[in-house]
């Protein structure tokens, strides 16, 4: 059978379904089949552009398989290194990595022969018995494929210590490539400090799901979590011990911390955005420079969880002297191009003002070389089309951010009431918080990115972004609860044809995806939706 596509296998089911109506007594049994993907093929996360499963041998992977990368490219070595890591825990087998001719079976990782439909960021991967070839036209375009592969692999690949099993790759081919360039997750470290350890953890399970951007909350009303040099007391005093919500989320990344964060994402081919919150959500700052009030007196520090009462003095020269440091150094920190200024919920900031700040400030990240990112409300200071506003309301109107579409901008989408993996899943769900409501994996997952919001339309959507929020959150056990199976409902959106989405064939991916987080202990949400 060559083409096996998706396709068939949701048509497959549709008729064992029918078959089971009309057969009662078979009824409990061919649901459960039909939950059942008719090959690993077709239990991929995010769905790829096209997979056929073939007729004929798997791939044997056995102690002298070798990755062979393409010669001289150390783009493609690093990701054979990488996928190397990923498959001697559980097979306990040695996995060379070369980039010479390989005489055993090998999985080929190269960058040529991928063609041009899969673009700068997909890839092509064949599986026959004898040898598994990933082309790509770039190192992404590799280590996607590569999170491709460790999908079609049995779930226990997964674990941390050797399992005695096979481990073959069925036969088959994917050709892939993304619906929206920019894939992101969100992660606040300002509400609780999440170490830097937790924060690759996170990113090691995002990339699995070819998120390609982390976008990090560095600053807010609670915290200030980034060492500034020009400003040594914002870390040290708005970031140390007791400050967070409840007084427990104390820390902060020196710029030490956020460049090895910054090699780290990169060696997982996904790129940071710092975000430093402005002109609201800046108590931290406030409580420790009292010369950025308008009074010259510095505030309390706090601790609760109440928005929209604190913003900088837009008035005053210093005001502006401040960001303009802040964003010098986190500009010259951050290799990616974006950096986010932040610009929600800023109610104590008039209107007027809040133009005004953004009109001086949108400039600032440019002459650092950055392009914006902006909260939906940077639309209100009419922002050049450079600027990126970042969708977060629940309302599926919004007059600024249309005329801000008109005028050429493009827009991240995260709705709160579909992609804030904050929410809890339901009443009982012990984290999380329930302000946009309850988001079960199902309401993450039904929406389209692409039609969302009236004058956003496909072209207008610069990506995807789910952003965590962590008012509620300590660990990386609640960081991995509230983002999982959320997150992966997310990753496809932003990444899957708009044509493949379905619900019964995710649900189905899905209760597979569960053995792989099982065998890796990553503690997820176990969706009574899902057939687990
Ligand atoms: C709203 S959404 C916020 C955050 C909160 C979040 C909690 C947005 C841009 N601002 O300050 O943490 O809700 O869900």
């Amino acid at each position: 059978m060559q083409k096996r596509t998706r396709m068939a296998a949701v048509l497959g089911a549709a008729a064992l379904t029918m078959t089971a109506l009309a057969h009662p007594a078979m009824a409990e049994q061919a649901t459960t089949a039909a939950q059942q993907p008719a090959s690993r093929y077709e239990a991929l996360i995010p769905a790829p552009l096209e997979a056929d499963a073939h007729q004929g041998p798997a791939f044997e992977l056995g102690p002298h398989t070798v990755i062979r990368t393409q010669r001289g490219s150390d783009e493609a070595r690093q990701v054979g290194e990488y996928l190397a890591e990923q498959l001697r825990p559980a097979t306990g087998y040695p996995i060379k990595v070369t980039d010479r001719a390989a005489d055993g079976p090998s999985i080929a990782l190269l960058l040529r022969g991928a063609g041009t439909r899969v673009g700068d960021q997909g890839y092509r991967l064949d599986v026959n018995r004898n040898e598994i070839t990933i082309r790509a036209n770039t190192g992404d375009g590799l280590f996607a494929g590569v999170q491709t592969l460790r999908q079609l692999l049995p779930a226990e690949i997964a674990a941390d210590s050797p399992r005695a099993r096979e481990w073959s790759v069925p036969a088959g081919r994917v050709v892939d490539a993304p619906r929206f360039a920019y894939r992101a997750a969100m992660l606040d470290i300002a509400r609780h400090f999440h170490t830097p350890d937790e924060i690759k953890s996170y990113i090691d399970q995002i990339a699995h799901y070819k998120i390609n951007y982390l976008h990090l909350h560095l600053t807010d009303d609670q915290g200030w979590r980034i060492e500034i040099d020009s400003w040594p007391r914002l870390a040290p005093e708005g970031g140390g011990e007791g400050t967070g919500v409840d007084g427990v989320g104390g820390g902060y990344l020196t710029k030490e911390d956020y460049a090895d964060l910054v090699a780290y994402a990169e060696s997982r081919h996904i790129t940071i955005v710092p975000e430093i919150d402005m002109p609201g959500h800046t108590n931290a700052a406030l409580s420790v420079y009292g010369e950025l009030n308008c009074d010259g007196k510095p505030v309390p520090p706090r601790t609760d969880t109440e928005v929209g009462y604190s913003s900088l003095c837009i008035d005053l020269d210093i005001t502006y002297r401040f960001v303009e440091d802040v964003i010098r150094e986190i500009a010259e920190l951050t290799p990616g191009p974006y950096l986010h200024i932040g610009g929600d919920e800023a109610h104590a900031t008039p209107d007027e003002d809040y133009r005004a700040f953004m009109q001086r400030v949108l400039p600032l990240v440019e002459k650092y070389g950055k392009r914006a990112f902006g909260w939906t409300e940077v639309t209100k200071a009419e922002p050049p089309t450079s600027v990126v506003p970042q969708f977060w309301h629940t309302n599926r109107e919004n007059a600024s951010l249309a005329e801000a579409v008109a005028r050429g901008n493009k827009v991240i989408m995260s709705p709160a009431n579909k992609a804030y993996l904050d929410m809890k899943y339901d009443e009982n769900t012990q984290l999380g918080l329930t302000w946009a409501g309850y988001i079960e994996v199902k309401d993450a997952y039904e929406w389209d990115p692409g039609s969302h919001v009236s004058g956003v339309g496909e072209d207008a959507v610069f990506g995807v972004e789910a952003p965590l929020w962590s008012e509620t959150l300590r660990s990386l056990d609640d960081i991995e609860f509230m983002a999982f199976p959320r997150l992966p409902a997310i990753a496809e959106l932003g990444w899957s044809p708009a044509e493949s989405h379905d619900w019964e064939s995710f649900r189905a991916r899905l209760a597979e995806e569960g053995k792989r987080w099982e065998a890796e202990g990553v503690n997820f949400y176990r969706s009574p939706q899902i057939d687990w």
